[in-house]
């Protein structure tokens, strides 16, 4: 009888730490050996000497995420985890967001709903807290983190979601008393409304204008006070799309003193610059997000994070607007102020080609950072560890055959979200995932779904690592 239910056979195996050529053997959705010459198995598969990457995690994604205004998000829990799997994402980790007023367990609830039968690979969620009421805080979040929920998202602008510091302060503390990661959109709301007021007042409207609007000292600001209050309440924090090399800069501080700062960035602040926001007409508006792209220098300052241990995570940050549809980019028409303009852009297939590319292949970071900052880390950060993350004994057989010399030219046409437009279109990328594996099966075979909707699993979230430490 096979002692296995699929063996990758002459694999470069990749892990943060590692790099080694061995077979891969399968049994029940798990690795259950590693080796060479392993036992037989019901299907065989011949990596021929390619790497052999954990699945990647996004953990910052946005599908089905109702919004203000009659603006929908493309995607929602069928074609977000489609278009992760083609880009070699194993697991996702978007967010159940808590209406103002609403019980956040009700919104763990609606998003169950939303998800329930769609996704095609694992998933689990980050709880967005935008109404931290007594109860939300003394009643709701503990037992929520004991039920696999156990990171928050908390917004620092954004007139529906932010929080002022004493109810950042609050939320920060609950995290720290019951052991949960807090991640933090990090933008100075009032300055960038006093610089919108500016801007508009001197009929400054154009998409191209979201940039000044939200210059790097807001971001710069804003991250700062995250890292005070974090070193006041004594947790950790992770600070996500950081874009600037002020914020950076800001990072490296609180590092610098012994502080728990994590952080991420995402591939939207190393190839976009605000430049791509002065395109002509209200072409502008397909890079409108928050924070902005910079310039050339921050691009810089983020790579230098990258290699340096600055950032821990890599995420997409994939929040898909369509850019010719009424309830997309052009929902309040063409010649709409920027401020009208919804946030957002999509990246959940692109973002490990782009990284593998840009980062790997151009010889900027090296493989076991760029599995550590796609994989490992996210899955550590948030308590996913050690069931996914990695290439060992035990974990989920989540794995991606890399094609690591496949020339790709982005364009829409190629992807699976449901998006009408990339703001990486025509960007050449080399290096992309042949074979994706969830738990064993094939979920994607050179740009073929083989997958079922539903087939994905709900994960529930450990405490994160930081905060076991
Ligand atoms: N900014 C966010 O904070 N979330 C979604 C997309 C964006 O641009
Ligand atoms: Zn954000
Ligand atoms: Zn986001």
């Amino acid at each position: 009888m096979a002692e296995f239910d699929t063996v990758i056979r002459d694999a470069v195996a990749v892990t943060a730490a590692d790099v080694f050529s061995s077979d891969i053997g399968i049994a029940g959705g798990v690795v259950t050996a590693l080796g060479r010459d392993l036992g037989p198995a019901r299907r065989e598969i011949d990596a021929a000497g390619r790497y052999v990457l954990p699945g990647g995690i996004d953990a910052h994604c946005h599908f089905d995420q109702p919004m203000r205004d009659s603006v929908t998000l493309a995607d929602d829990f069928l074609s977000g985890p489609i278009s992760a799997a083609h880009g070699g994402t194993t697991t996702v980790v978007p967010f159940a967001c808590q209406l103002q007023g609403q019980s956040v367990r009700a919104a763990v609830e609606d998003y169950h709903r939303r998800a329930a039968g769609k996704p095609v690979i694992d998933y689990a969620f980050h709880l967005i807290i935008s109404d931290p009421t007594e109860d939300v805080l003394r009643r709701e979040l503990p037992a929520l983190i004991g039920e696999g929920y156990s990171s928050f998202k908390i917004y620092m602008t954004y007139e529906t979601l932010k929080l002022n510091d004493r109810q950042i302060i609050s939320v920060l503390a609950v995290a720290r008393r019951e052991g949960a990661m807090v991640m933090v959109h990090a933008e100075n709301s009032d300055c960038i409304t006093w610089l919108t007021e500016e801007l508009e007042r001197a009929g400054r409207t154009a998409p191209y204008f979201h940039a000044p609007s939200r210059p790097q000292a807001v971001e710069r600001e804003g991250t700062h006070r995250a890292i005070t209050m974090s070193e006041i309440v004594d947790v950790p924090i992770l600070l996500v799309h950081v874009s600037a090399a002020d914020a950076v800069e800001q990072i490296r501080w609180g590092q610098g003193r012994g502080l728990r700062i994590f952080a991420e960035t995402c591939p939207q602040y190393l190839v976009l610059t605000a430049d791509h926001l002065d395109a002509p007409g209200f072409d502008g508006a397909k890079y409108v997000c928050s924070p902005p792209p910079r310039d050339v220098e921050s691009q810089e300052a983020i790579w230098r994070g990258l290699r340096s241990g600055v950032f821990h995570v890599f995420s997409s940050d994939h929040a898909a607007f369509r850019f010719d549809h009424p309830e997309g980019k052009k929902r309040h028409g063409t010649d709409a102020p920027f401020k009208k303009v919804p946030n957002g852009v999509p990246g959940v297939e692109t973002r490990l080609p782009i990284l593998f590319s840009e980062g790997v292949n151009k010889g900027r970071i090296d493989l076991g950072t760029f599995v550590a900052l796609t994989a490992t880390n996210p899955a550590k950060l948030y308590g996913l560890y050690p069931r996914k993350g990695s290439i060992a004994v035990g974990g989920d057989a989540d794995l991606v055959i890399w094609d690591k010399d496949r020339e790709v030219v982005i364009t829409n046409d190629k992807l699976h979200h449901n998006c009408d437009y990339t703001p990486y279109e025509s960007l050449s990328v080399r290096g992309w995932p042949a074979v994706v594996f969830s738990r064993g099966e094939i979920v994607v075979e050179e740009g073929k779904l083989l997958a079922q909707p539903g087939q994905g699993q709900f994960l529930r979230c450990d405490r994160p690592a930081p905060m076991r430490a």
